[in-house]
């Protein structure tokens, strides 16, 4: 059996990750959610489950996995193309350029992220202006997109990979919040965004934010 552990609200972009990730392998799987506010990713036996104590983690036939990108590769060995769908590109340089764009969506565009955060895209947009700082992330972050992306309806390689998940999140940072994102990106996120893996991620129940 095969659970994902999640945050209560449904806002990790980590958690969309993992989640999107077992959607478009189409492997059977419940999810578990854990209220971080609470601090319930702090109970004793999570924390000796899953080493890290954080969400998502991954439990396959009683392995714990945390760490979305570890998730992603987990998943892409046990469940490996062609016989499932694929998760990152077939072809060596378009794989090592996937995971070039997915490690820096982990470590860049900080000031971005924290005045956009994730809970925009689910709850209520940002009401302050961005910051200097927030603006030049953006600006890095569709100077890229659009090295990526060449139309609304394309995919970054010449197949779909959770690349394409990712990069319409960081996006939608600005899409959701009313800043300006030039074409085809704005298409491409929207293209994005009705893929049945993500609508999955998007339509999940969730509670009411105080
Ligand atoms: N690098 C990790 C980030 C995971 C992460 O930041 N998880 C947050 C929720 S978004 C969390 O579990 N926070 C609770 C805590 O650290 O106690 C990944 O890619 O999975």
């Amino acid at each position: 059996m095969t659970t994902l552990y999640a945050d209560a609200l449904w806002e990790s972009p980590w958690v969309f990750s993992a989640l999107v990730a077992l959607e478009e392998k189409r492997v059977p799987y419940r999810t578990q959610v854990l209220d971080l506010d609470r601090g319930e990713q702090r109970d004793p036996d999570y924390v000796s489950r899953t080493l890290t104590a954080r969400v998502p983690t991954l439990e396959h036939d009683g392995f714990y996995l945390g760490e979305s990108k570890a998730i992603i590769e987990y998943l892409e060995e046990v469940f490996p193309g062609p016989e499932y769908p694929r998760l990152l590109p077939s072809d060596r340089r378009q794989r090592a350029r996937a995971r070039q764009i997915l490690g820096w969506l982990r470590t860049d565009l900080f000031a971005l992220r924290k005045e956009r955060p994730s809970s925009t895209l689910f709850f209520s947009p940002a009401t302050e202006p961005m910051s200097d700082r927030a603006r030049a992330d953006a600006g890095k972050l569709v100077r890229v997109a659009s090295e990526l992306v060449r139309s609304a309806t394309a995919t970054i390689f010449d197949e779909w990979s959770i690349a394409d998940a990712e990069l319409a999140f960081a996006l939608q940072r600005l899409v959701v919040n009313s800043e300006p994102v030039p074409e085809p990106l704005g298409g491409y996120v929207a293209a994005q965004w009705s893929r049945p893996c993500i609508r999955a991620f998007v339509t999940q129940p969730r509670p009411t934010k105080h």
